[in-house]
């Protein structure tokens, strides 16, 4: 029997897919109704994270519903800090709450022989998932694995929340470089772990979330997000050799071309405010694309949707791309419209 293709993996693997695979970022959330379901059930945020049944079955809820070609692990970048040992808690209605690393002396808490031990939850979430693909004949559908990456982790870690303009991290980046330094390779080290991990519970493919790439420029983009990327990178090169990385450098603009050509990512993720035009011709030949539409045209629905679908797929027909948003589904989103963006991406000629 030939063994089912995996259009997310053709393309990542620079083959040409049988269809145009898509999957959306932040599909297993507040959106769904089954979602808010568990996650009532569960109490807190991190209950349910680390709960593999619960959390394999909220990987599984968009598929189900939709038939998504990529899953994405349910979890969150945070529990990297929360496995170091940092104090993480979801309070409800509100981000992330975070007890703020104020100097060196705190790397002392940080300790990396918890990773392991503390996301095996985690990935017994990912065999779960695995099975239920399997057994409920999601043959296609490829299990992604992600982590922040050190810079975006760092600024959580630092500042103790999500914030506007993540100034006490980018102090201590400028004025302490080598204190910073040691937390971003505290990071870097958990992440390649924690990754590592994944991958060997059944992870295909993973992504790096570079939320806020937007935030530094020139040298400072180079040393905090493209090396320890390309470390990350590097390390699952010499270890998973067969695994594909995607980068999601958010707001990157025109240093998303040396994100792509320096860091060892077989993909990058591109955020609404890519040009795509530019993307196709620069970056395509280097690695496979992944994006980008606004998601608030998917809240929006109707034409305005169908629209912006249509603009990517003029773009990138015949390039390796997998359709995802610009950044995650918004919660107020309503599920006909998610359905409707399937139903045409479905309808796509590669
Ligand atoms: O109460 C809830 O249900 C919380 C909402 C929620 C969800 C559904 C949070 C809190 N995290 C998640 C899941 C999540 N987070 C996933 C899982 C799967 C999926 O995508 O369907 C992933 C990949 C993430 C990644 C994540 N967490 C990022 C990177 C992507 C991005 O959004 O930029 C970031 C920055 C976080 C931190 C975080 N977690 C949650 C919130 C509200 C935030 C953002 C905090 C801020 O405002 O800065």
């Amino acid at each position: 029997m030939n063994e089912i293709r995996k259009p997310i993996l053709d393309v990542l693997n620079k083959r040409v897919p049988e269809r145009v695979p898509f999957w959306l970022m932040r599909q297993a959330g507040r959106y769904l109704p089954e979602y808010r379901e568990l996650r009532n059930q569960a109490g807190s945020f991190l209950n349910l994270v680390y709960d593999p049944e619960k959390a394999s079955e909220v990987t599984m809820q968009p598929i189900r519903r939709f038939g998504m070609d990529g899953a994405i692990l349910f979890s969150d970048i945070l529990v990297v800090p929360d496995a170091l040992g940092q104090k993480v808690v979801f309070e409800a209605g509100e981000g992330p709450k975070l007890e703020a690393l104020t100097s060196e002396a705190d790397f002392r808490e940080l300790d990396l022989d918890r990773i392991e031990r503390h996301l095996a939850p985690v990935f017994e979430t990912i065999q779960r998932t695995r099975e239920k693909l399997r057994s409920e004949n999601f043959g296609s559908t490829a299990l992604i694995g992600f982590c922040g990456s050190p810079w975006t982790v760092a600024c959580y870690m630092v500042e103790g929340s999500g914030s506007r303009d993540f100034a006490k991290t980018k102090n201590w980046a400028r004025e302490n470089p080598e204190s910073f330094q040691k937390l971003i390779n505290i990071v870097t080290a958990a992440s390649c772990l924690y990754l590592t991990q994944q991958i060997n519970a059944g992870v295909e493919a993973v992504q790096l979330f570079e939320s806020h790439s937007g935030l530094l420029e020139g040298e400072e983009f180079e040393r905090w997000i493209i090396a320890p990327t390309h470390k990350i990178g590097e390390y699952l090169k010499d270890f998973h050799a067969d695994i594909p990385v995607i980068g999601f450098p958010r707001l990157a603009g025109m240093n998303v071309l040396d994100y792509a050509l320096e860091t060892l990512v077989d993909c990058v993720g591109l955020d609404q405010n890519a040009d795509l035009a530019w993307a196709a011709k620069e970056l395509s030949s280097h690695v496979a694309l992944q994006g980008n539409l606004d998601p608030e045209l998917l809240l929006a629905g109707g034409p305005a949707l169908d629209a912006g679908l249509e603009k990517i797929y003029a773009a990138l027909k015949g390039k390796p791309f997998i359709l995802n948003l610009g950044h995650g589904v918004i919660k107020e989103t309503p599920v006909e419209h998610v359905q409707r963006l399937a139903n045409v991406v479905r309808g796509w000629a590669v």
